[in-house]
C-alpha cells in the first residue's frame, strides 16, 4: 500500500491529486504544521531526514522530492497514463517542465515569499524601516524582474499547447499546479496572463483534482 507522508497546506497536495487521477489505493498520514514558523513537526524526520514533505513510502521504500515521486507512480502505477510515449517532443517537454518546476521557477518564488515576509517579523522598531527598506529593493531589483520573465515565459508556452507538454493533460500539469497556484496567490496573475489564467480554471475544474482537494483538507498557498 502507497503512504503518502502528507503536510497540510503543502506540495504533497500534487501528489493525492495524481494518485486520484490514476485511480491507485493510498493512504494518508497526516502531520500539521507549526501555526507560527510554518515548519513541518519533527515527527517527519523519523520518515525522511531532511523532515519535508511530500515523502511516499510504499513496500519498504522511501521517496522523496515531488519530481521523483511523480516519476516514480507513473513508472510503478502508471500503466503509459499521463506520460507521453517516450521519444516525442512531447515526452521532452513533459521532462523540462517535470524538472523547471522544483529546479527553477520555485526560487523566486520562494525569495517573494520570504523578503515579504520578513520585514512584518518581530524587531525593534527603528530596524523595521530598515529592514523594509532592503527587502523591497532585493524584491524590486532581482525577484520581481525574474517571476516577471517566468511568468511570460509560462504564458507563451500556454498559447503553443492547451496543457504545459502538448495537448494532452499529464503529470507534468499537476507538478507546475503549485507554481502557476503560488504565482497567483503571490501577487501576480490576473488579467495580463489569460492562457495561465484559464489553465488554473481548467486543473480546478478536474474531478480528480477536487477529491484530492476534499482529502487533502484546507489547501490555501502562503502569500
Ligand atoms: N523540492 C521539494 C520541496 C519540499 C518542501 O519544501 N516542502 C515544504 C512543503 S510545501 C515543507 O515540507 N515545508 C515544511 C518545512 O520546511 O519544515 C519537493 O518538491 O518535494
Amino acid at each position: 500500500m502507497i503512504t503518502v507522508h502528507h503536510l497540510n497546506n503543502s506540495r504533497s497536495q500534487r501528489v493525492l491529486w495524481l494518485l486520484e487521477e490514476l485511480g491507485v489505493e493510498y493512504e494518508i498520514k497526516r502531520y500539521e504544521r507549526d501555526p507560527k514558523t510554518m515548519l513541518a513537526p519533527a515527527s517527519l524526520r523519523a520518515v525522511h531526514p531532511l523532515g519535508k514533505s511530500p515523502v511516499v513510502t510504499e513496500n519498504g521504500l522511501t521517496i522523496a522530492e515531488s519530481g521523483a515521486i511523480i516519476e516514480y507512480l507513473i513508472e510503478r502505477h502508471g500503466t503509459g497514463a499521463l506520460i507521453p510515449p517516450g521519444g516525442t517532443p512531447e515526452r521532452l517537454r513533459y521532462t523540462y517542465w517535470l524538472h523547471f518546476a522544483e529546479g527553477s521557477a520555485m526560487t523566486p518564488l520562494l525569495l517573494k515569499l520570504l523578503f515579504g515576509r520578513l520585514p512584518r517579523q518581530p524587531m525593534p522598531f527603528f530596524v523595521r524601516p530598515v529592514a523594509r527598506a532592503i527587502c523591497n529593493k532585493v524584491l524590486e531589483t532581482f525577484v520581481e524582474p525574474q517571476l516577471r520573465t517566468q511568468q511570460e515565459f509560462m504564458e507563451a508556452e500556454l498559447t503553443k499547447s492547451t496543457w504545459f507538454a502538448g495537448e494532452a493533460f499529464t503529470a507534468a500539469d499537476i507538478q507546475m499546479s503549485f507554481v502557476v497556484e503560488a504565482s497567483a496567490a503571490r501577487g501576480g496573475l490576473g488579467n495580463s496572463r489569460p492562457k495561465l489564467m484559464a489553465w488554473l480554471d481548467r486543473i480546478h475544474a478536474r474531478p480528480a483534482y477536487q477529491r484530492a482537494l476534499k482529502t487533502g483538507g484546507p489547501y490555501e498557498l502562503l502569500r
